[in-house]
């Protein structure tokens, strides 16, 4: 992240001495205080299984603070689907799919599918500069994402291929182009921090019914039994192999979400203190 930021910078001063302006040097100075203020923004995601509660928290964190960010899951785009069969291009109305379903109905089908969608749907959203408030922010400027690209790989890609969901092909081009894609772009994807909503498989499983998601109507407690293990090895006993290094440094902050906290503001005040605490120590 701080490397990319420094290459823009290093570039745009190039430019700027080049153009030999009566103002290149007052230009450049703008431009390193730019980047100055770009390094300063702290990037943390949020994960926890299905229905855990990251949407709700995401809404309570953008609440509270002028100088955090929040980008939810781009999960409107997997409902819709925009294509054109191959006999009705340039004639007929697109037609419109929802590939979240089409993956509950038939995973065998298509779980790899989705998994490209989403991973590159959320590469998108942590490649996404922080809107400019952020640069000049006072205090310690947040984005925060809900779950990442690396969520995708080391929870539900994972897991779909341990549930023979993905085939070991399948889960070998996913590997390699995740890999690829990540140590292409990586650098300006990457996070300072993960703050990770841990319940119980019971208590998200109360959380689903509730919010009654149609696609999802399907889900047992297995699959979210299955969901809780791959967090807590990936969060917690650290057992998930990992293949970007600077992951295996990022600080996680657990976070108890067993409890009421959509409804209850002593909980939220002390929720909140827990997180400015872990973003100042970024
Ligand atoms: N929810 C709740 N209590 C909480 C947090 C969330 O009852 O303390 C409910 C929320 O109203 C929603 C459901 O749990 O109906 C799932 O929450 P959300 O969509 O935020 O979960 P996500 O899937 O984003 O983790
Ligand atoms: O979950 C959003 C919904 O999307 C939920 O049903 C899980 C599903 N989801 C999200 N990412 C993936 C990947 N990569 N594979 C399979 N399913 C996925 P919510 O918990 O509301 O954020
Ligand atoms: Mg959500």
């Amino acid at each position: 992240n701080t490397y990319h930021k420094l290459c823009i910078a290093n570039k745009i001063a190039k430019t700027r001495l080049m153009t030999k302006t009566p103002s290149s040097s007052a230009q450049l100075h703008i431009d390193t205080k730019h980047m100055d203020s770009l390094s300063r923004v702290k990037r943390v995601s949020i994960e926890g299984n299905i229905a855990v509660g990251k949407s709700t928290f995401a809404r309570l964190l953008q609440s509270q603070n002028q100088d955090w960010e929040v980008a939810q899951e781009p999960i409107s785009k997997w409902q819709s689907v925009e294509s054109t069969s191959s006999q009705a291009v340039g004639s007929a109305q697109p037609t419109v799919s929802n590939l979240l379903q089409m993956m509950y109905q038939d995973p065998q089908r298509w779980s790899y599918t989705f998994q490209t969608f989403s991973c590159m749907s959320r590469m998108r959203t942590q490649l996404q500069p922080p809107p400019a408030r952020l640069l000049y922010a006072q205090g310690t400027p947040v984005q925060v994402f809900e779950r990442s690209v690396y969520s995708d790989r080391y929870i539900f890609a994972l897991n779909m291929f341990e549930l023979g969901c993905i085939s070991a092909v399948e889960w070998a081009v996913y590997q390699d182009w995740h890999s690829f894609l990540l140590e292409q772009f990586g650098h300006r994807a990457q996070l300072e921090g993960i703050i990770y909503l841990q319940a119980p498989p019971e208590t998200c499983m109360a959380r689903l019914r509730k919010r009654g998601r149609g696609e999802e109507r399907g889900v047992q407690l297995t699959y979210l039994e299955k969901l809780h293990v791959q967090h807590e090895n990936w969060l917690v006993n650290k057992s998930t192999e990992l293949h970007f290094e600077h992951l295996k440094q990022v600080p996680v902050l657990t976070v108890d979400a067993s409890v009421e906290f959509e409804r209850d503001p002593e909980v939220q005040e002390r929720l909140i203190t827990q997180v400015q605490t872990f973003f100042s120590g970024l």
